[in-house]
C-alpha cells in the first residue's frame, strides 16, 4: 500500500473508533441538538446524519438541521457523513456520505463525490465487500450484530461471525460494526477485528448521552490498550 494510502486508512480506522449515528427522530423527547452536542462533547469521534423513518425532516426543513449538525461537527473536528442523501452531502460539502446496498450505488457515490471524501458502505457478505474495496469504500459497516429496533428493513442478527473473517481476510479495509451495540456488549466487536461500533440507540436514547459516550471511551480505551 502507498504510503499516503496507508496514513489514510490509519485515520479513518481511529475516527470510525465511536462512530454516533442519528437522526431528527431517534431522540425521543430530547432536543436532537442538544443529544449531538452532548455526545461530541463526551467525545464521539464520527458523526453520520440518517435522517429517516416516520416523521423524518425533508425538503429545506432537513437541509437547516444537516448544517446545524455540521457546524457542531466542524466545532468538535468529527467527521459529518450524511447517510443516503448524496445531493445534500455536495450541497453542504459534508465529509462524506454512507450508502447501503439498497441505496444508489456505491460506484455511482463515489463518482459523484470524488476521491476525496470519505464513502461508507453497508456489506452483508463477502461479495459487498469485494464490491465495496473494489469502489474504493474508505470504510464498510457490517450487521446487525445484535438486535435493533432502530432499523426497520434491518438484515438477520450476523453476531461477529462476518466481521471476523472479513477483517483477517481483508485487513486493510476498515470496518465498523453496527446493530444493538451498548457498553456491555461492544467488546466482542472489537475483538473480532472491527476498527470500532456505530451506534444509534444506546447513545441517542440515553438519559445522559455525555456520561453514556464517557462510559464508552473508557471501556474502548482499555479494550484497545489490553488488545
Ligand atoms: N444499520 P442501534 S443496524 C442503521 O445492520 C443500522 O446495517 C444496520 O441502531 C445494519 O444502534 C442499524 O440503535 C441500526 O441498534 C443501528
Amino acid at each position: 500500500m502507498q504510503r499516503r494510502k496507508r496514513r489514510q486508512c490509519s485515520l479513518i480506522k481511529q475516527q470510525l473508533q465511536l462512530y454516533f449515528i442519528m437522526g431528527s427522530v431517534n431522540t425521543g423527547v430530547s432536543d436532537p441538538l442538544k443529544v449531538l452536542e452532548e455526545a461530541l462533547r463526551g467525545g464521539v469521534t464520527c458523526f453520520q446524519l440518517r435522517e429517516k423513518g416516520n416523521n423524518a425532516l425533508v425538503g429545506n426543513e432537513k437541509r437547516a438541521f444537516a448544517e446545524a449538525c455540521q457546524t457542531l461537527c466542524q466545532h468538535y473536528n468529527v467527521p459529518f457523513i450524511v447517510n443516503d442523501d448524496v445531493e445534500l452531502a455536495i450541497a453542504i460539502n459534508a465529509d462524506g456520505v454512507h450508502v447501503g446496498q439498497d441505496d444508489e450505488t456505491a460506484a455511482i457515490v463515489r463518482e459523484r463525490i470524488g476521491k476525496d471524501k470519505i464513502l461508507g458502505v453497508s456489506v452483508h457478505n463477502e461479495s459487498e465487500m469485494l464490491a465495496a474495496i473494489k469502489v474504493g469504500a474508505d470504510y464498510v459497516g457490517m450487521g446487525p450484530v445484535y438486535i435493533t429496533s432502530s432499523k426497520a428493513d434491518a438484515k438477520p442478527v450476523s453476531g461477529t461471525a462476518l466481521i471476523q473473517q472479513m477483517s483477517s481476510l481483508y485487513p486493510a479495509m476498515p470496518i465498523v460494526g453496527i446493530g444493538g451495540i451498548t457498553v456491555a456488549n461492544f467488546e466482542p466487536v472489537l475483538e473480532a477485528g472491527a476498527s470500532g461500533v456505530s451506534i444509534i440507540s444506546a447513545i441517542a436514547s440515553a438519559i445522559d448521552p455525555y456520561i453514556t459516550v464517557r462510559r464508552f471511551k473508557i471501556a474502548i480505551s482499555k479494550e484497545v490498550f489490553s488488545s
